[in-house]
């Protein structure tokens, strides 16, 4: 599975004189979308993404009911892995035998920052799942149940291609509400909003060959 970095269109400079591309929007009474906190950032991210990539690559995991459409990996003490047993975090990658690259300091850096800016102070993350979205891949409804740590907060980062995410309740029938997330967009979610269920619509390709051509989110969360 190849990752392709790009370029951000917009300049760190141009941006911050936009103040509207860095507002927050609450999403219920402890979930934030921070629209284009990661922006300045974003070159960065991709080189980050890109080293830990080379260590463990992108692969599409299997679970109980065939294949996730969406290519993984992680960075970080712990990786979030799924085989047709089920799903579980691991200190090391079963495709190279080995322990997860480190999570790089601008990743782990921009995720703490981000939890700190919404109020939730020490947020010390172990594992960043990375998801690699090419056009028809999708997320469906679920929850994030598998750390022991329910506590901490969970910070994701997206970048690239936009997508639809859909923000449910607590139970899975619940009405979902759809919030589009699009390139530079991080949300923060804890306590109260922690285990909503959630999922992302399929991700459409771009209608310029100048856009993105995929999707990448980096998902932050503590484990243990
Ligand atoms: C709000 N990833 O990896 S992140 C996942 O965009 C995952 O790839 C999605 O769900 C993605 O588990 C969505 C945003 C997110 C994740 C979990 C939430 C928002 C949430 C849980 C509760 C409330
Ligand atoms: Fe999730």
């Amino acid at each position: 599975m190849s990752f392709q970095p790009f370029v951000p269109i917009s300049s760190a400079s141009q941006i911050s004189l936009l103040p509207e591309l860095s507002s927050e929007q609450s999403l219920g009474s402890q979930a934030w979308l921070l629209k284009g906190y990661a922006l300045p950032h974003a070159g960065a991210i991709f080189e980050a993404v890109a080293d830990a990539l080379e260590g463990s690559p992108l692969r599409k995991m299997s679970t109980a009911r065939g294949w996730m459409s969406v290519a993984q990996s992680n960075c970080g003490a712990y990786g979030w892995v799924s085989d047709r047993t089920g799903y579980r975090y691991a200190t090391s990658d079963p495709l190279t035998g080995t322990p997860w690259p480190a999570m790089p300091p601008v990743l782990y850096q921009l995720a703490v920052n981000a939890a700190q800016h919404v109020g939730f102070g020490a947020f010390d993350p172990q594992a960043c799942l990375i998801n690699y979205y090419e056009p028809g891949s999708r997320m469906g409804l679920h929850q994030d149940r598998d750390e022991a740590d329910l506590k901490a907060p969970i910070v994701s980062v997206s970048l690239g291609l936009p997508a639809v995410f859909q923000f449910g309740g607590l139970c899975r029938t619940d009405p979902v509400q759809k919030v589009g997330l699009e390139h530079g967009d991080v949300l923060v979610w804890g306590g109260v909003d922690r285990l909503r269920f959630h999922g992302v619509m399929t991700v459409k390709s771009a209608s310029s060959p100048l856009a993105h051509a995929h999707r990448l989110n980096l998902t932050f969360r503590r484990v243990t």
